[in-house]
C-alpha cells in the first residue's frame, strides 16, 4: 500500500517550490512527489542490488536462504554486475553527449554548417597541443580538423590510452597503469562492462569493479572532458558574469521559452533565434514585451555560464515550472527529462518539443536537429512559441517569488586569468591555509530527499571551514537560490576564504558548469597536483554528491574516486546487499586508488569527514592549519 503523502513543507526547502506543488494539488495535476509515493515502498531486493534479470533462467532474487541464482551467481557477482552497468549508463551517456560535439565541430570543419562556428580560437589551438596534434604556423581548420580525428579515435579499440591523458600527473597513471584500469578508448570500455557483464563472463566482483573504475576514467577524463573543451572551443569558454536564478525568472508579460536537457547545441541556436528582432516585433504585436529564453538543469547551466541566461531551476523544479502556467514551449534535447513533463505540457498551452533522434518522447512535437538545419529549426520553434503565446490563459498563471542574483562562468581559464595568468596564487592561498582546501559539489536532487536541503546546508558548513566549494549540475540552482553564488556570500564563510574571495570580487561557491563540466575539476586538481608535483590523492580536495539519483551521478564519483578525490553520497547506490562490493567502495579501494567512497545523510557530519580528509592530506603535504 501506498505510503499517506508527506506534507508540502516536508518536500522542498523552497518557497517557489512549494507555491507551485499547491497550485499542482489544486489543479489536480501530479508530480514525482505523487508517483514517488505510489511506488513505495519499493523491491527490498532491488534496493539492496540483489536481483539479477540478466538471462531468462532467471530472474533471480539473492537472499540468505537462497544464496545463488540459477546460474550459481552469488550475492557479490550480481551486485557488481548490476553496480557495473548502473555506472556505464551514466559513462554512455555523458560520453556520446561528448561525441555529439565532436560531430558538430566536424559539420563546421567540413563545411556542411554555418550556424556553428569555433569561438575560441586559443582554447583550440591549445587542447591540441595537449594532445599531440602540430599547431605550428597551421590554418585553425586544419587544427581542427586533426583535434576532431584525434577525439573520434579516443572513442574507438584502436589507442593503448585516451588523449588527455595527457593532463593527468603521472603517479596517477602509474596506479592505473599498475591496476590495469588506464582508459583505452570510451566506447570500447563501454562495450567491453556491458560483456564482462553477460552471464558467465566476469564472475569475480574486484575484477568487475576495477572495470567499472576503468569505465569511469573513460567518461571523466574522456567523454565528459571532450565535450566539456570542445563546447568551450565551439560556444566560447565562460567568464564570470551575473545572472538570475529561480522560478520568477519566467516573465508573466513575456513569450516564455524553457530549454532543458544537457547539451549546448540546440539551445544555443534557440537563443540566436530568439534573439531575431523580427521575432522579438512579432511577439510584441501580440501583447508580450519580448521573448525570454531560461534554462533549467544542464542545459540551463551550459547557457547560464556562457551567455549569462537566467536558470528557472534544477531537477525537481521541471514539473514546476511549467505549472507556473506562463511556459509557452519547453524545448528538450536529453537526460535527466522527465517523460511526465510531456503529461503536464498538456495540462496547460505548454509545447513539449523533443529535438534528437535518440531522445523521443511519446506525444512530442519532434524536430530531428542537425548542424546544417540547426538555426533554420530554431526559428520554427520560435515562431510556434509566439503563437502559442496568444493561446496562453492568464487566469492560470502564477509566478511565484522574486529572482534571485547569481555569479556564474568560472572555469579553469576564467579562474587562472582572475589569478593573473597562473594558478599560483591559488597554490600560496592553500598553503598559507586561507583556503584550507576545496570540495566539488555535483549532481543532482532526488524527491526521497527534501528538496535541496542536504546540497545547501553541505555548503554552507564547508565554506565555514575555509574550505573552497565548486558546483556543477543542479546543485548550481540549489546553492544560488540559497544567496551562495555572489560575492557578499564571503559574509557565510571562514576567515581565510572570506579574504582570499574578498580580494578577488567572488563567491565562496564558484558555478563551474553543468555534469559533464565535472572534467573541469578533475583538469583543475590535476594542474594543482602538476603544480606541486604530487598525486591529485595528495590534494586537500573532495567531491561529494548530497542528493544524487542518476547512472551518470555514479559515474562521476566513480571517476572521481579513481582518480584519488575522496567523495561524499548521501545515500548509497543498491550495493549494499554485498558485504564484498560495499567494503571495496567504503574502504578498500583507498589501497588501492588512494581514495574512496563514503556515505552520510548527515550533512554537518558529512561535512566534518570532508575536513578531517583535508586535515590530514594538509598534514601529508608539510602544510599547517
Ligand atoms: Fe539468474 Fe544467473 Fe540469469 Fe542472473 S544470470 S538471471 S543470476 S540465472
Ligand atoms: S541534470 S544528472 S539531475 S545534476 Fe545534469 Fe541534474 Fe543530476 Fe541530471
Amino acid at each position: 500500500m501506498a505510503k499517506e503523502p508527506r506534507p508540502i513543507d516536508e518536500l522542498t526547502i523552497w518557497d517557489d517550490a512549494k507555491a507551485m506543488l499547491r497550485k499542482a494539488k489544486a489543479e489536480g495535476i501530479e508530480t514525482v512527489y505523487d508517483r514517488l509515493n505510489q511506488q513505495t515502498p519499493h523491491c527490498k531486493f532491488c534496493e539492496l542490488g540483489t536481483t539479477c534479470r540478466n538471462c531468462t533462467m532467471g530472474p533471480c532474487r539473492i537472499s540468505a536462504k537462497h544464496p545463488r541464482g540459477v546460474c550459481g551467481a552469488d550475492a557479490d557477482v550480481v551486485v557488481a554486475r548490476n553496480f557495473g552497468r548502473f555506472m556505464t549508463g551514466g559513462a554512455a551517456a555523458h560520453s556520446d553527449h561528448g561525441r555529439d560535439l565532436v560531430e558538430v565541430l566536424e559539420a563546421i570543419v567540413e563545411g556542411e554548417t554555418s550556424d556553428y562556428k569555433i569561438t575560441d580560437e586559443d582554447k583550440l589551438f591549445r587542447v591540441a597541443g595537449e594532445i599531440g596534434v602540430d599547431t605550428e604556423g597551421r590554418a585553425v581548420m586544419d587544427v581542427a580538423r586533426d583535434v576532431l580525428e584525434t577525439f573520434f579515435a579516443d572513442y574507438g579499440s584502436r589507442k593503448k590510452e585516451i588523449s588527455l591523458l595527457s593532463r593527468v600527473p603521472q603517479k596517477r597513471r602509474d596506479i592505473w597503469a599498475k591496476l590495469n584500469v588506464t582508459p583505452r578508448g570510451i566506447d570500447r570500455e563501454i562495450a567491453e562492462m556491458m560483456h564482462r557483464t553477460h552471464m558467465g563472463v566476469d564472475n569475480d566482483a574486484a575484477n568487475t569493479l576495477l572495470h567499472a573504475a576503468r569505465t569511469s576514467l573513460a567518461d571523466g577524463w574522456g567523454g565528459s572532458m571532450i565535450g566539456t573543451e570542445l563546447s568551450d572551443i565551439i560556444f566560447g569558454t565562460p567568464t564570470p558574469s551575473m545572472s538570475t536564478a529561480n522560478l520568477a525568472v519566467i516573465k508573466e508579460d513575456k513569450v516564455n521559452i524553457l530549454v532543458h536537457g544537457h547539451s549546448p547545441v540546440v539551445s544555443e541556436m534557440i537563443l540566436v533565434a530568439a534573439r531575431d528582432p523580427e521575432f522579438v516585433a512579432r511577439a510584441k504585436a501580440l501583447g508580450a514585451t519580448g521573448i525570454n529564453v531560461v534554462g533549467l538543469c544542464c542545459t540551463g547551466n551550459e547557457l547560464l555560464m556562457r551567455k549569462g541566461i537566467p536558470l528557472a531551476g534544477n531537477h525537481l523544479m521541471t514539473e514546476l515550472a511549467i505549472i507556473t502556467g506562463a511556459v509557452e514551449v519547453i524545448i528538450v534535447d536529453y537526460q535527466c527529462i522527465m517523460p511526465s513533463l510531456v503529461q503536464v505540457s498538456g495540462c496547460y498551452h505548454t509545447k513539449f518539443i523533443d529535438t534528437a533522434n535518440k531522445a523521443r518522447f511519446t506525444g512530442a512535437l519532434h524536430y530531428d536537429f542537425h548542424p546544417d538545419t540547426a538555426l533554420r529549426q530554431a526559428r520554427e520553434i520560435i515562431s510556434l512559441a509566439i503563437d502559442t503565446y496568444a493561446e496562453r490563459d492568464p487566469s492560470r498563471v502564477e509566478i511565484p517569488g522574486e529572482p534571485v542574483d547569481v555569479m556564474t562562468g568560472f572555469s579553469n581559464e576564467s579562474v587562472t586569468a582572475a589569478l593573473g595568468g597562473s594558478l599560483d596564487p591559488l597554490v600560496q592561498a592553500i598553503a598559507a591555509g586561507d583556503i584550507r582546501g576545496a570540495v566539488g559539489i555535483v549532481g543532482c536532487n532526488n524527491p526521497k530527499i527534501k528538496h535541496d536541503s542536504m546540497n545547501v546546508k553541505l555548503a554552507k558548513e564547508l565554506i565555514k571551514k575555509d574550505i573552497l566549494v565548486l558546483v556543477t549540475g543542479c546543485v548550481t540552482s540549489s546553492v544560488g537560490k540559497a544567496g551562495l553564488l555572489v560575492p557578499d556570500a564571503i559574509e557565510l564563510a571562514g576567515p581565510g576564504l572570506k579574504k582570499v574571495c574578498g580580494s578577488l570580487g567572488i563567491p565562496p561557491v564558484l558555478h563551474y558548469g553543468s555534469c559533464v563540466d565535472n572534467a573541469r575539476i578533475l583538469q583543475l586538481c590535476a594542474a594543482l597536483a602538476n603544480a606541486l608535483g604530487v598525486d591529485i590523492s595528495d590534494l586537500p580536495v573532495g567531491a561529494s554528491a548530497p542528493e544524487w539519483y542518476s547512472e551518470k551521478a555514479v559515474a562521476i564519483g566513480l571517476y572521481a574516486v579513481s582518480s584519488g578525490i575522496y567523495t561524499h553520497l548521501g545515500h548509497p547506490p543498491n550495493i549494499l546487499g554485498s558485504e564484498t562490493v560495499t567494503n571495496l567502495a567504503v574502504s578498500g579501494l583507498e589501497g588501492l586508488v588512494g581514495a574512496s567512497f563514503f556515505i552520510e545523510a548527515d550533512m554537518v557530519k558529512a561535512a566534518n569527514m570532508l575536513d578531517e580528509r583535508i586535515k590530514a592530506k594538509r598534514k601529508g603535504l608539510g602544510l599547517s592549519e
